[in-house]
């Protein structure tokens, strides 16, 4: 067993930090939480990550959680691997962080409002869902400004946030999300996904599959 292990489920957000992990070519363990059968509020998974959510990260014993803060710190860790940009001005270096965060915690909400509107209201949860593909919209919108200007979030280089942002995207347009309208996002998604360090992560995700007969259809992963 590797000193590593990323505690994740196939196609969720930990897929981005696998992603991060499959680029700086750390060895590490994938250990499958099964979220859609509730095993991340088992006593076992909540003695291990009191906040019952994937990813949480295990580096020699030690758990990390929040995706962005794990991003972050893995970047700090490996800086050799470029997972985010940097620059000599302390205000231009906080701008990935700033990304990572509105990453985990606005779009993050938005798409979950999209995906399982019924987690969120007693009553009707098509209007939850509608509300959520209103305002992904607009962040849609957002994103498809900023990639019109270049191949990747910040250009020409690539980061860990395009595979966030791309994560987000992707997840609303599983629920229902009309992503074919942003053809910029289409294209960045293919840039996203051709990446061998992104082919790795499917290849672990699809191994998930089939090692725990996962109620996931490999073809939309
Ligand atoms: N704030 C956390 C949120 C993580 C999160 O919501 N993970 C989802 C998977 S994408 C999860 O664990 N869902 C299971 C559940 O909420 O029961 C982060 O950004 O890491």
């Amino acid at each position: 067993m590797s000193n590593i292990v990323l505690y994740a489920f196939p196609g969720a957000c930990p897929r981005v930090t696998a992603n991060a992990l499959e680029e700086i070519g750390v060895s590490f363990d994938y250990y499958t939480v099964n979220i859609r059968a509730d095993a991340n509020h088992s006593a076992e998974y909540l003695a291990l990550n009191r906040k019952g959510k994937v990813p949480a990260l295990s580096m020699d014993g030690k758990i990390m959680t929040e995706n962005a803060a794990i991003l972050a710190y893995l970047d700090k860790a490996y800086p050799r691997a470029g997972l985010l940009p940097h620059a000599d001005d302390m205000f231009e270096d906080n701008q990935a962080l700033v990304d990572l965060v509105w990453c985990s915690a606005t779009l993050h909400p938005m798409i979950r409002q999209v995906r399982a509107p019924q987690k969120f209201t007693v009553g009707d949860p098509a209007d939850v869902q509608t509300d959520g593909m209103k305002k992904f919209a607009k962040e849609a919108a957002f994103m498809s400004e900023r990639l019109a200007g270049g191949k990747w979030w910040y250009g020409d280089r690539w980061s860990i946030v395009d595979v966030y942002v791309y994560w987000n995207y992707s997840t609303a347009a599983k629920g229902g999300f009309p992503l074919k309208d942003y053809p910029v996002l289409v294209d960045h998604a293919a840039r996203v996904r051709a990446r061998p360090s992104f082919q790795r992560t499917l290849a672990r995700e699809l191994a998930a599959v089939k090692e725990h007969d996962l109620p996931i259809d490999p073809a939309v992963l």
